[in-house]
């Protein structure tokens, strides 16, 4: 594998799943593959988990890992080509990018969008840029409009949790008190649809995602009917895609909050975020709290999925 952004990267579902169910029970079965091989994670925002988790998995194949955080210690840099660089920033990334190819085998990218330019977010401009220049594998951490290394481990997770061969899965908006991207709903949007499960998205008019991603999957607007016999409630806040708002919040409507009043409408669901999560924003204590609540393995999975992509990598080197 030369790349991992999006769920066509990683192939058959069911064979990636498997392999990552068989991986959680034998972690440390292929350290021999990553010997005197260094993974660089590239972070151009913040991350507790995908800095952990991705670490680890690293660890637990053998690899070397070295962290940049490009926004505390690293030159400023420039990304624009035929920019005068007589501002603050101090390097171009068409340098800063093959120089950290060089030092490493594999590459991680995580770079927001911006919200500066839909097309150069929608694009992936910088991580195009990596691929481009870096003569490494990369992949995603979290980019401009994709978050696959969630998606994949939100699936895992769906699959050890689930009781119906092809259970019902809603993906609902829920009030931020920030604007924000578009990339977690995008690859779950996109990973669901490619699980083929019974699969709805509800928000409030405005919210419509790029059809690229939300696909076939069914749009209900009333969140109450879209709760109805779920199995699974995946929560999530993000900023309007759809023109003239993209990247504008919309609604700050506290009646979308994932309560246990809302919960009593599904089939007994589980509660799923990728976290950091805003209590009483998106979701209320006792939710998250409560026994249906799939926060914490969800999060642990994040370990499984970076494992089975790194080591799809490194096989391929
Ligand atoms: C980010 C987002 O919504 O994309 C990261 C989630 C994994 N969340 C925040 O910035 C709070
Ligand atoms: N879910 C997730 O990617 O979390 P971090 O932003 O903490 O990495």
């Amino acid at each position: 594998m030369r790349s991992f952004i999006n769920v066509d990267d990683i192939g058959d579902l069911n064979i990636a799943v498997k392999e990552a169910l068989e991986l959680k029970s034998n972690r440390f079965g292929y350290k021999h593959l990553g010997e005197n091989k260094t993974l660089l994670m590239v972070f151009f925002n913040s991350s507790l988990r995908t800095r952990l988790s991705t670490q680890k998995a690293a660890m637990n194949l053998g690899m070397n890992v070295i962290v940049l955080d490009v926004n505390q210690g690293a030159w400023k840099l420039e990304t624009e080509r035929g920019v005068v660089m007589d501002g603050d920033k101090s390097e171009h990334l068409l340098e800063a990018i093959p120089v950290m190819g060089s030092y490493c085998d594999v590459i991680g990218v995580r770079s927001f969008a911006r919200f500066e330019n839909k097309a150069d977010d929608y694009e992936e401009k910088i991580l195009h840029q990596f691929i481009k220049y870096s003569g490494k594998p990369v992949f995603a951490m979290e980019t401009a409009t994709v978050h696959p290394l969630q998606a994949f481990a939100d699936l895992i997770t769906i699959e050890e949790f689930k009781k119906v061969e092809r259970p019902k899965v809603v993906l609902t908006w829920a009030p931020h008190p920030k604007a924000l991207p578009q990339a977690v709903p995008n690859s779950f949007a996109q990973w669901m649809n490619a699980a083929e499960y019974d699969f709805v998205i509800t928000h409030p008019e405005g919210y419509e995602l790029d059809p690229k991603f939300s696909g076939n999957a069914h749009i209900e607007y009333n969140q109450d009917k879209a709760l109805a016999e779920a199995d699974f409630v995946y929560a999530k806040n993000w900023s309007a895609y759809t023109d003239p708002n993209y990247g504008k919040i919309l609604s700050k409507d506290m009646s979308w909050t994932v309560t246990t009043e809302k919960m009593s409408l599904t089939n007994n669901a589980h509660f799923m975020h990728c976290l950091p999560v805003r209590r009483n924003m998106i979701v209320s204590d006792d939710v998250i709290e409560s026994e249906r609540s799939l926060v914490i393995p969800e999060a642990a999975n994040r370990e499984i999925s970076a494992q089975v992509v790194l080591k799809r990598i490194l096989e391929s080197l």
